[in-house]
């Protein structure tokens, strides 16, 4: 199996890449990113010489060098993860949202349909599977959760770049045939984040004695899962998930921004042997973010029921495990942080 897997240097894309090339020595695994200020080698640093991985520099944006990539490497499956993915950059930016998420996936759509067109798929190994987000469906009251059926309602640039990616998987799938399967997971957090998104930039203020801006009076709800446990689901969606069907992931587990912050900063405290109430005080309540959703919460009853899959740890667990591995990773912190792994990139893949 030539399995191609897009964005593998990002933050989630990093988890699947490593599960895969440790789980399934006998898949070639191809891991095509262009690296933006979200991809970074480090992430998968520990699995960059194993016999069955490739790295590829590329634009999914770029349709002549996509189609070229799919005709010289004759993919039998692709896992697409690659997206601008931050919803504050896609309310300064919304362009570069549509160019990557947008166009991208029609690209990797295309090229996969002239690639697969014969239907020769005796072993039935080709599969698209496409890899979403819960913010597609909208923003929730206090009450109620996202199913697999809920209507599209997406409210950001980003919410509306992703939930336009998944329409035209879906168009690809009853037009052409193509064999795709589209997951929809929650807010995700653990080791490699970039700290930019909730968890890791408290994680990183925190630690530096800096101000902890949190949006709004924090009351937006966002249901949280460990990132190896998103990775565990999608190995399970990609074996067996069933062509043309859309599988919710989350981790059931909703948490109101101010009380997970406060949580964060006592946790902070034990381990950086603070005063009790130390670092809450950094807490500082600033504007709140344009078109901010208020409420989301994933049921994933489908996942469990048709696939048996679940979260394998807690929160507060999983939560204790992020911190320590922020803590014990400094120099990765440092190097996001000063922006100096970009350079690093720029050199060493100039002119390729
Ligand atoms: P990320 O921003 O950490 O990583 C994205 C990766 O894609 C980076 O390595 C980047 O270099 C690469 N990339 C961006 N534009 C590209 C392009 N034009 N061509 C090739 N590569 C490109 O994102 P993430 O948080 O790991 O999210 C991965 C996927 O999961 C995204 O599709 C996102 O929408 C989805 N998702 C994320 C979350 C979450 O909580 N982070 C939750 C649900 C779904
Ligand atoms: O500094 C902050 N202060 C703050 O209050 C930041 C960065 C965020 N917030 C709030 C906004 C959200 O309510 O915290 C919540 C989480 O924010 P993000 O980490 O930016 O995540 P969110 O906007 O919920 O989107 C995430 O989950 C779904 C990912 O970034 C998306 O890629 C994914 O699809």
């Amino acid at each position: 199996m030539k399995l191609l897997i897009t964005g593998g240097a990002g933050f989630i894309g990093s988890h699947v890449v490593r599960r895969f090339v440790l789980n399934y020595p006998q898949y070639l695994i191809y891991n095509l990113d262009n690296l933006t200020y979200a991809g970074n080698l480090e992430n998968i640093r520990d699995i960059e010489d194993a016999a069955n991985y490739k790295f590829i520099k590329g634009d999914i944006a770029d349709e002549a060098f996509i189609r070229n990539l799919f005709q010289e490497n004759q993919f039998d499956a692709i896992i697409h993860l690659a997206a601008e993915s931050h919803v504050d950059r896609s309310i300064t930016n919304p362009l570069e949202f549509v160019k990557t998420n947008v166009l991208g996936t029609a690209n990797l759509l295309n090229a996969s349909r002239m690639l697969w067109r014969d239907g020769n798929d005796e072993n039935n190994k080709h599969r698209f599977y496409h890899i979403s987000t819960d913010e597609v469906y909208g923003s929730l009251g206090s009450t109620g959760h996202f199913t697999e059926t809920t209507p599209y309602d997406p409210r950001s640039p980003y919410s509306a770049s992703k939930a336009s990616s998944d329409h035209l998987v879906r168009a690809y799938y009853h037009t052409f045939k193509l064999p795709v399967v589209i997951s929809n997971c929650s807010n995700n957090y653990g080791a490699y984040q970039f700290p930019e998104k909730l968890i890791p930039l408290m994680i990183h203020n925190i630690k530096n004695n800096k101000p902890l801006p949190v949006y709004g009076k924090g009351e937006n709800v966002r249901d949280w899962l460990w990132v190896n446990d998103h990775a565990a689901a999608i190995d399970t969606i990609f074996h067996k998930g069933v062509i043309g069907e859309t599988y919710n992931i989350g981790g059931n587990n909703e948490w109101k921004n101010i009380d997970l912050v406060m949580y964060l900063c006592r946790l902070m405290d034990q381990k950086l042997n603070r005063e009790p109430g130390t670092s809450a005080k950094l807490i500082t309540f600033v504007k709140d973010r344009a078109g901010h959703d208020l409420r989301y919460a994933i049921d994933s009853s489908k996942l469990k029921r048709e696939l048996n899959w679940e979260p394998s740890i807690t929160f507060e667990t999983g939560l204790e495990l992020t911190v320590d591995w922020y803590l014990n990773n400094q120099e990765w912190l440092d190097e996001v942080t000063s922006g100096n792994y970009l350079k690093y990139y720029q050199n060493q893949y100039m002119n390729r």
